[in-house]
């Protein structure tokens, strides 16, 4: 995948062994590997003043990778636990802006820089919608396997898109990189580097989602303030083996009051479909 430099940097009229090395380099599981292979780019590397930029930071990278600590991969480093409603991946070329947009997302306090491959391990972030939260990470751009496995895990993917740049191009290679890694994830786009609104970046994660509230309540009180969640589809029944398994055996009807019913309070049985939103009360 030579697009990386290729596509940031000036052309550097690289030798063939240097793109062998590259290959190998990205395939490399581990930081002694990584550091063998990045010497040798290094070593391979033609100066002149085209490749400089590129030398500055295949540099950086090595003295970033030398001091890490090694790690042996192990399945626990490879996922990230969920958290909150859903988990969500932004995934975006070198540099596209994804620690901005993860920043603005969610506050988290992550390093924004100029120079390519900041971020080299993924940074987790929680973005507040409504009344849930939503898990958000960056993957890094090395698209690692063990990033890959993070994202196709996910709920939904945001390739982020540099605003500065070719947009058709990195689609294709976006798309080149998750079809390879075999990942067929929903997804949508968000372009960087422009105006942004968070309201309806926020909005069209939520709607695409498909995460389905259901706020329960006894007879005289309120609802309750934490919803259950569901994903994609929710009945009566599901809340009810939710809220207690025994429930069901004595189960008489529900009264919902939202989306799902044409006027408040309609009584409905076990398998009626549910709605984001939905306030239900069961009798039992
Ligand atoms: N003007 C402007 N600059 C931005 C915006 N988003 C990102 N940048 C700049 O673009 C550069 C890269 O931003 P990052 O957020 O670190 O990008 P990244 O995709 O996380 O980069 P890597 O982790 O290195 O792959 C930084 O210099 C940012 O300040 C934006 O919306 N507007
Ligand atoms: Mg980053």
């Amino acid at each position: 995948m030579n697009f990386i430099y290729k596509y940031y940097f000036m052309p550097v009229n690289a030798p063939n062994e240097y793109y062998l090395a590259e290959e190998k380099y990205k395939n490399a599981k581990t930081r002694d590997e990584k550091i063998k292979y990045l010497q040798e780019m290094i070593s391979l590397l033609p100066r002149h003043h085209g490749s400089e930029k590129l030398l500055m930071e295949l540099k950086k990278r090595l003295s970033k990778l030398k001091e890490q600590k090694e790690s042996k991969p192990s399945r626990s480093s490879v996922s990230i636990k969920k958290e909150g409603a859903a988990q969500i991946c932004l995934v975006g070329l070198v540099n596209s802006g994804k620690s901005t947009l993860l920043k603005k997302m969610t506050n988290v306090d992550v390093e924004i820089d100029h120079h390519p491959y900041t971020t080299l391990k993924p940074v987790v972030g929680m973005m507040k919608y409504e009344d849930v939260w939503i898990q958000v990470i960056e993957i890094p751009s090395t698209f690692e396997p063990e990033w890959m496995a993070i994202v196709r895990n996910c709920d939904l993917i945001i390739k982020v898109i540099d605003g500065d740049y070719d947009l058709n191009k990195q689609r294709n290679e976006l798309k080149k990189i998750l079809d390879e890694n075999r990942i067929k994830i929903k997804s949508i786009k968000i372009i960087t580097k422009r105006p942004l609104n968070l309201d309806k970046i926020k909005n069209e994660i939520w709607s695409n989602l498909n995460i389905i509230r259901i706020y329960t309540k006894t007879q005289g009180k309120d609802p309750e303030k934490d919803p259950i969640i569901f994903k994609g589809k929710a009945t009566v029944r599901d809340v009810v083996k939710e809220v207690h398994k025994e429930f069901l055996k004595h189960f008489r009807f529900a009264r919902i009051w939202g989306k799902s019913v044409k006027f408040p309070g309609a009584q409905v049985g076990l398998d009626h479909q549910l709605k984001d939103g939905d306030i239900i009360q069961i009798y039992a």
